[in-house]
C-alpha cells in the first residue's frame, strides 16, 4: 500500500439493498481516494464471465438470499490483497452477517489495520422497493426485476445483517445518515461524518 497501513482509512457503507450504497460508495471512492470493493459487482462480474464462482452465486442471488459466508469472505480478502494503492478501502455490501464482520476484523487486524467507521444510510422500505422495482426497468439484474425477490432481499437484510448495527456501535465505529433525499444531498451527509474520520 502508497499508505502506512495503520494510517488507512477504511469504511464499512452500510444500509438496507437499494438505499444507495453502490451509488454513493462510486462517488466518494474518488473523492477520497479509496478502493471501492463491492462484493455485489464482484460477483456479477463472476456471473458474466461464467466462473465457477459466479456460477454459485448466481442460484443464491436471483432468489435474493445471502452468498454463503465462506465464499464471500474469500472473495473479500483476495479483493483487499490484490489492491496496491489508495488511502483505505471503501467496503460496499460487505459485511452482511456477524460471521462476515468478524472475519473482516481478523483479517484487517492481520493485515495491520482496521475498520475506521460503519456509515449507514437509513431509507424506508417502501421507498427502497420502489428504487429497485424502478432499476429493475433498465438494470436486467434478476434480483430487481421481481417485486417478491425484492422483499425478500430486504427480510434478509432485517433477519441477517441489521444486528451489525450492534456490532459497530459497541465499538463506537456506527454512525446513521438519512439516506433519503437528492444524491449530491446524501454525499454531503456523508462527506461531513468521513471529514471528522480522515
Ligand atoms: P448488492 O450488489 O450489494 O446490491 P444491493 O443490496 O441491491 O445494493 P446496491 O448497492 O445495489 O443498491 P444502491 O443502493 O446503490 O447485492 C446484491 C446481492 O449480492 C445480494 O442480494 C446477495 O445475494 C449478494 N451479496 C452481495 N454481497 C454479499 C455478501 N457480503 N454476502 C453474501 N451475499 C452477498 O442503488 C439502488 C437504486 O437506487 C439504484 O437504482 C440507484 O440509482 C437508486 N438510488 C440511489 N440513491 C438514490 C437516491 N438518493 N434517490 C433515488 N434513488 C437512488
Amino acid at each position: 500500500y502508497k499508505l502506512k497501513k495503520s494510517k488507512m482509512t477504511n469504511l464499512v457503507l452500510f444500509g438496507p439493498p437499494g438505499a444507495g450504497k453502490g451509488t454513493q460508495a462510486t462517488i466518494l471512492k474518488d473523492h477520497y481516494n479509496l478502493k471501492h470493493i463491492s462484493t455485489g459487482d464482484v460477483f456479477r462480474f463472476n456471473i458474466k464471465n461464467e466462473t465457477d464462482l459466479g456460477k454459485l452465486a448466481k442460484a443464491y442471488m436471483d432468489k435474493g438470499q445471502l452468498v454463503p459466508d465462506t465464499v464471500t469472505i474469500e472473495m473479500l480478502k483476495a479483493e483487499v490483497r490484490q489492491a496496491s494503492e489508495g488511502n483505505g478501502f471503501i467496503f460496499d455490501g460487505f459485511p452482511r452477517t456477524v460471521a462476515q464482520a468478524e472475519a473482516l476484523e481478523e483479517f484487517l487486524n492481520e493485515e495491520g489495520t482496521q475498520v475506521s467507521a460503519m456509515i449507514a444510510l437509513e431509507v424506508d422500505d417502501e421507498i427502497l422497493v420502489q428504487r429497485l422495482l424502478e432499476r429493475g426497468k433498465t438494470s436486467g439484474r434478476p434480483d430487481d426485476a421481481n417485486e417478491l425477490v425484492i422483499r425478500k432481499r430486504i427480510k434478509v437484510y432485517y433477519e441477517e445483517t441489521a444486528i451489525l448495527k450492534q456490532f459497530y456501535l459497541k465499538e463506537d465505529k456506527y454512525y446513521g445518515v438519512d439516506g433519503v433525499g437528492s444524491i449530491q444531498e446524501i454525499t454531503s451527509r456523508l462527506k461531513e461524518v468521513i471529514d471528522q474520520l480522515v
